[in-house]
């Protein structure tokens, strides 16, 4: 977190009404920073999110907030009859210029939006029934953006989802070896290396271009307290054109696993069956009528795809001296990768059986 700003100073730049009462470091994201600011008037609360873009992960912090207004504006447009609208969309606060975002004096970019009360995220996943809700909600957050007028997103970070390059960034990582690693995570380079056959798959399927989200995490959509409803999908910083199946994939990786992202007890990492079954259910419940068969044909392989991809982008920061991601211990990036190694090694022993389940429901 950014002990150098003062987040309240920070917040007041926004236009909300009444005085900072608290402010509190939030959430576990690995890229920005996120805070929950209180302000209060006349003894009334009001809580909103503050956050501050990370922009050695986003070169055109502008760009990212063009992004999301118009992101925004849309799903509240197509939302607006649905009761607790509010609370089913990202809704920015303007800063007191008017703009989408306050520049601070070391020129930071920060954004405020408010905050989505009675609901919550989870960094692991519980039962199938909430993995439904969340593929639901994300197949949602698809459909409703199927329609965004021209012109195209601007893409905040090229080749984001591009396997190919990735795998590349990896080479490059284990050749330079600037923190002599290498020696370190040898049995996760061989790893990686045995399984470049498949970073090309999805872009040689003749696929869609589509707004998608991007980061399809199981702790960016929040579900409601009561009813356990995915009410609303968060981190909005990399929608931009790509391809379905990546969020699919993303979904797979984060949400079938009762471990979280950087276990270290790898007995612990796997694919449970009940969890991807729901989420195949729930995202073809609001993303079924506009998928193509390519993409259909594809629904049960994207996840192997997406955690192996994940999996050397963790390895290649952690060779790389963790630049990238956030990490609050020794080794941290190496144990996020070889989680998700684990991982692929359990989608690879139930590939066949997952593949079965979506030929007979899609
Ligand atoms: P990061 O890019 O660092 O992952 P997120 O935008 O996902 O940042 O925010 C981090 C966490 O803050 C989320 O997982 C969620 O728990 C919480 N959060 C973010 N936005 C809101 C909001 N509008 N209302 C309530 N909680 C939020
Ligand atoms: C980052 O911002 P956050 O923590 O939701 C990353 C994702 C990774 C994820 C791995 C912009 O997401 O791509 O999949 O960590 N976001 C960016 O947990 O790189
Ligand atoms: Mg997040």
């Amino acid at each position: 977190m950014s002990t150098e700003h003062d987040i309240g100073a920070v917040a007041r730049q926004f236009q909300i009404p009444g005085e900072v009462s608290a402010v509190t470091p939030f959430g576990n994201g690995h890229i920005n920073d996120t805070y929950r600011v209180v302000f209060e008037r006349a003894g009334v609360p009001a809580r909103c999110i503050l956050q501050r873009i990370n922009q050695n992960v986003f070169k055109n912090p502008p760009a990212v907030m063009e992004n999301i207004q118009r992101v925004t504006a849309h799903l509240a447009a197509h939302l607006a009859t649905e009761p607790d609208r509010d609370r089913r969309v990202l809704t920015l606060i303007a800063a007191r210029d008017g703009r989408a975002w306050h520049v601070d004096a070391q020129g930071s970019y920060w954004r405020a939006y408010r905050l989505i009360e009675n609901a919550r995220t989870y960094d692991a996943v519980e039962s199938p029934q909430q993995a439904y809700q969340a593929a639901r909600a994300f197949g949602r957050f698809q459909q409703l953006l199927a329609d965004l007028p021209a012109p195209r997103l601007h893409d905040t970070i090229p080749d984001f989802h591009h396997t190919p390059k990735r795998f590349m960034a990896l080479e490059q990582a284990i050749a330079c070896d600037v923190q002599n690693r290498a020696i370190l995570a040898d049995p996760e380079i061989k790893f990686a290396l045995a399984r470049n056959s498949m970073t090309r798959v999805l872009l040689d399927a003749n696929l869609p271009e589509r707004v998608t989200h991007n980061d399809t995490k199981f702790n960016n959509v929040m579900l409601d307290d009561a009813t356990g409803e995915g009410i609303c999908v968060i981190d909005l910083d990399t929608v931009m054109p790509g391809l379905v199946l990546y969020d699919m994939g993303d979904m797979v990786r984060t949400t079938t696993s009762p471990a979280e992202e950087d276990e270290r007890d790898l007995s612990r990492v796997t694919m449970q069956f009940p969890m991807f079954e729901a989420i195949v259910r729930g995202y073809l419940s609001s993303a079924g009528e506009f998928l193509t068969q390519e993409e259909k044909q594809h629904l049960a392989f994207a996840g192997k795809l997406a955690t192996f991809e994940q999996g050397i982008r963790f390895l290649t920061d952690y060779l790389a001296g963790d630049t990238y991601y956030k990490v609050h211990r020794e080794g941290h990036n190496l144990d996020r990768c070889r989680a998700q190694f684990k991982l692929v090694e359990s989608i690879e022993q139930q590939e066949d059986r997952m593949t079965r389940l979506v030929e007979a429901i899609r």
